[in-house]
């Protein structure tokens, strides 16, 4: 809730606070990846350090809306013989680089048009939110009927910004259907046999549709499922190799 983040200038989640010596605020779901990627591999690295790479450069439009982006966001910060370690080869680097932007840039753009398509699936969608959050009953009931209004119409805005087709279902399913040719059937993941920050990137993503009719029609008319159940199984598991 925003009154949960009053604390910080950076006014979107997920935010992280870490206790490394002195309090340190990471921002941006990309940029807390990358950081603690680096942080696990290069334990010669203090977190401090590591964030200090990741330069926060902050907008501000003509009628004075504040942005934050951040320098750097999908690289990891790594010596040669930890790049050789994490990445054989060049292309393998890139690639992540190339579908964690396009995660960010447009995969996450179709949730909001796709979960808020119709009021049905509008209300359905902030049921779940309300069950998942920290509401009092007055306050979930009006959050929810306040919330699924709002981002009905809030997501045919979004819709038109970001370029969607009018049935913003054909949007999901050619993303995911695009994912998946990326991916090819020679392996399991995009890093291969284990996932890497890319595979992590959309199943982030996808993962937030879960129980709901975007996430069912997707399975249901894409190549999606078989990837995304490895991912599933592979993270339940927490077993990431580094
Ligand atoms: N690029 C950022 C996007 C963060 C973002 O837009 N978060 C949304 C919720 S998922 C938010 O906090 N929105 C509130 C706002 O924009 O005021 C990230 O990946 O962390």
């Amino acid at each position: 809730m925003r009154k949960e983040i009053k604390f910080s200038s950076y006014r979107k989640v997920p935010i992280l606070l870490a206790n490394a010596g002195s309090p340190l605020q990471l921002n941006d779901s990309s940029v807390i990846i990358s950081a603690i990627k680096t942080y696990l591999i290069s334990k010669r690295k203090s977190l401090e350090e590591i964030v200090s790479f990741y330069p926060p450069m902050k907008t501000v439009s003509e009628k004075g809306k504040e942005t934050f982006e951040y320098g750097n966001k999908y690289w990891l910060m790594l010596d040669e013989t930890e790049t050789k370690r994490v990445y054989p080869v060049k292309e393998v680097r890139v690639e992540e680089m190339k579908w964690r932007k396009w995660a960010d840039d447009w995969l996450v753009h179709l949730i909001s048009p796709n979960v808020y398509r119709t009021p049905r699936e509008a209300l359905a969608s902030f049921d779940y939110i309300v069950r998942e959050g920290k509401f009092g009953t007055v306050e979930g009931f009006f959050a929810k009927y306040m919330g699924a209004i709002a981002m009905f119409f809030i997501s045919k805005r979004l819709k038109k910004r970001h370029h969607l087709q009018d049935n913003v279902r054909e949007d999901l399913y050619e993303a995911v259907n695009e994912w998946v040719k990326a991916v090819g059937k020679q392996r399991l993941f995009m890093g291969g046999s284990q996932p890497n920050l890319a595979d992590l990137a959309v199943y982030g993503v996808l993962r937030v549709m879960e129980g709901l009719e975007a996430f069912d029609d997707m399975m249901v008319n894409t190549k999606i499922q078989p990837w995304y159940q490895r991912m599933e199984e592979v993270v339940q598991k927490t077993e990431f190799t580094i």
